[in-house]
């Protein structure tokens, strides 16, 4: 009897142990030249025993496109493009290095060798399939993204109540670069964004009921001794 109580009460503990999870997110736009920042919960020290900080950040790009035609009767090439270049980056919770801030950065260009204008007016795309002087640059969304573990000597920079905050400075251009005269284009900026996850791991305090389980695995321990001493 007592050797079965004793590995309930084993089991209650090791149950009680395991690693729990819980990820905050934020999110905010991006302007060029100014500073944007999000914040993100630090970990609530009630939850537990902190054992593991995951951060994540990332710079998100949508619905660039570039559309270029050219109107000369010479051919020529050229380029498209899209740059966001930090100016800079910081967070009120010191990431030590964790984050390349480099790594937020996009630059994405395209070449294009277009063909002498064909039939098509000036000032007007010629989106006709196979179009050889018209061509429709939309590379999808564009992510400049790092992320790490923070190593446990930096815990207390992520742990307590409130927020910390992430701020990132960026310059974004979406331009074209054509050599030669009279081409036509038209250039949509993508939707800026700029991103945070973190995720703590931690072990969890035993919740009420599972120390009262405990309390009664004892008691239930203790009352077949005494019964076996009566
Ligand atoms: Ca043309």
């Amino acid at each position: 009897m007592k050797k079965t109580t004793l590995a309930i009460t084993a089991l209650l503990i090791a149950g009680s142990l395991h690693a729990n999870t819980i990820e905050y997110t934020n999110s905010i736009s991006m302007a060029s030249g100014v500073d944007s920042t999000f914040t993100l919960n630090k970990f609530d020290v009630t939850l537990g025993t902190l054992t593991g900080v995951y951060i994540a950040y990332w710079t998100q790009f949508e619905d660039l496109r570039v559309q270029v035609d050219n109107d000369s009767v010479a051919p020529q090439s050229g380029n498209v493009g899209f740059n966001c270049t930090l100016s800079s980056f910081s967070s009120s919770a010191n990431n030590f290095g964790t984050i390349n801030s480099l790594l937020l950065q996009v630059v994405r260009n395209q070449n294009y060798s277009l063909g002498a204008t064909t039939s098509d007016a000036i000032g007007v795309f010629d989106a006709q399939p196979g179009s050889d002087d018209y061509r429709d640059w939309a590379p999808g969304t564009l992510t400049g993204f790092d992320d790490g573990d923070i190593a446990s000597y930096g815990f207390s920079e992520y742990t307590g109540a409130g927020t910390y905050s992430v701020t990132i400075n960026a310059t974004m251009l979406t331009g074209i670069d054509f050599a030669g005269d009279s081409i036509y284009s038209k250039l949509n900026s993508p939707s800026s964004t700029w991103n945070g996850k973190v995720i703590y791991t931690y072990t969890p305090i035993p919740e009420p009921a599972t120390a009262s389980m405990m309390a009664l695995a004892g008691l239930i321990a203790l009352l077949a001794r005494r019964h076996f001493m009566d």
